[in-house]
């Protein structure tokens, strides 16, 4: 079996909230470590996430032992970065044994061929702000010049803070499925150019949803504030699903 699951943002919210998602989340890994090939984890693990050469942030014990105790045990963790936690370096790969993917990338598993990313810089041609903001925080030389010049309490109090700003900005009006649309394009139009795909896994937009139509497949997984969090199962003939983990 395969799993999938995405927008934890660990260390979100107060102290207490904090904990209970982290405490959930490894619940989770233990449920599904039982049969787990291997486990990908897809963007906004951590609600924010600045790595410097020698210094990471503060918190996630759990997480990380629970990540490092699966990955020792022979189970696959993979880690795509998404927006909340794009800036990782060596760290979680040296420490935790955790396979990290900065970028989306197509993987086969189970003989599906499947395109998985985050979904955030996707499809956004349109937006030159969304581009331009994007670009600055991909920079390699914007982020050796932060991490040069700015002391990491200061840098963790500043990602905290954006942050929080921005999850309350895209949770500040409920989503319906319409808002997936512009992913769903993007995936038709990767897959007219790549028909060897068989799903699209994303993370990003907090809503569960199967999208199977036309021959073109786009999973999206939940966050984890709710009650309930839904995952991606894949078992090993290839067949998909969205799952749910009840967190109370
Ligand atoms: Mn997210």
């Amino acid at each position: 079996m395969y799993y999938f699951a995405s927008d934890i943002h660990l260390g979100a919210g107060d102290r207490h909230t904090a904990r209970l998602t982290e405490n959930r989340f490894c619940s989770w890994l233990d449920h599904v470590s039982a049969d787990a090939e291997a486990i990908y984890l897809v963007g906004d693990i951590f609600d924010f996430w600045f790595e410097y050469r020698r210094v990471v942030p503060k918190g996630f014990t759990r997480t990380l032992g629970k990540l490092s105790e699966l990955s020792d045990r022979g189970i696959g963790i993979h880690l795509f970065t998404g927006n909340h936690d794009m800036w990782c370096r060596d760290y979680l790969q040296e420490e935790c044994g955790i396979h990290l993917h900065l970028h989306p990338e197509e993987i086969t598993l189970a003989g599906q061929r499947l395109f998985i990313a985050h979904g955030d810089n996707l499809n956004i041609k349109g937006q030159p702000m969304l581009r331009l903001m994007n670009a600055g925080f991909r920079s390699t030389t914007v982020r050796a010049l932060f991490s040069w010049l700015v002391h990491p309490d200061l840098a963790l109090k500043f990602g905290k803070w954006w942050s929080s700003k921005s999850r309350k900005s895209h949770g500040s009006q409920p989503i319906d499925v319409s808002h997936l649309d512009f992913l769903i394009e993007y995936a038709r139009t990767r897959k007219s150019e790549r028909t060897e795909i068989d799903a699209f896994i994303f993370g990003h937009m907090h809503l569960p949803h199967d999208y199977d139509r036309d021959g073109l497949r786009v999973l999206f997984m939940s966050d984890w504030s709710g009650e309930q969090a839904s995952y991606i199962a894949l078992d090993d003939s290839g067949q998909l699903s969205i799952k749910t983990f009840d967190l109370r």
